[in-house]
């Protein structure tokens, strides 16, 4: 079985990549012997992607991926974005949740997910896949599946949010399922 390893501390993301890659033996940086400091300090999905993917390929020297993402509020100027994780620092999901409710009350209620995954070659070249779902601000949050903004994350061709759906529903139409399979596309073009 193939090796796929991902830049990521973040346990959900690794389950949503587990599921996704059927075939392929899954590894995090839990399953690394030391300590390696990722770096983030990029500006956009792609420039984070590539510079979380870069510090573990420089690590291993073997192929690797990683996966930066993040939620486009309208009515708060796109924000949070590239700073979803670290925004309102060390609050719970419940409370920047709240806040985001909050700050689209009586505005525009679009949001997106965004998902970019770099992809480190052989030759420590970089590779991006960006996938994206588009959704709405729930007045409340609602459903206990996933992780982070999904309870307020509504679809509406699901009519609910995505904490209120299965993972297969959930890594169907999400973000990044969209990026996920664009770079297995790639990856069996190039015969890798
Ligand atoms: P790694 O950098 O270790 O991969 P991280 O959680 O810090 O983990 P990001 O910097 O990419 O990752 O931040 C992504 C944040 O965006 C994540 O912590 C959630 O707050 C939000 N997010 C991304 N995808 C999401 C999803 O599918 N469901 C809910 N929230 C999501």
């Amino acid at each position: 079985m193939k090796t796929i390893w991902i830049a990521t501390s973040n346990a959900h993301k690794v389950e949503e990549f587990k599921e996704m890659l059927v075939g392929y033996e899954v590894k995090s940086l839990k399953d690394l012997d030391q300590k390696i400091e990722i770096e983030e300090n990029g500006t956009t999905f792609e420039e984070n992607a590539i510079c979380k993917a870069m510090s573990l390929y420089n690590v291993l020297h073997e192929p690797v991926i990683s996966d930066d993402s993040g939620i486009e509020v309208d009515a708060m100027d796109k924000k949070p974005g590239v700073y979803s994780a670290r925004w309102m620092g060390d609050q719970t999901y419940e409370v920047k949740n709240q806040a985001i409710i909050d700050n689209v009350k009586g505005k525009v209620r679009t949001a997106r997910y965004v998902c970019v995954i770099a992809y480190i070659d052989e030759q420590g070249e970089a590779h991006t896949y960006r996938g994206e779902v588009e959704g709405e601000i729930n007045s409340h949050p609602v459903g206990t599946n996933g992780f982070g903004y999904d309870p307020i994350f509504y679809y509406p061709p699901y009519q609910t949010t995505l904490a209120n759906v299965s993972d297969e529903k959930k890594n169907a139409i999400s973000h990044r399922g969209k990026a996920l399979r664009l770079f297995i596309e790639d990856l069996k073009e190039k015969e890798l």
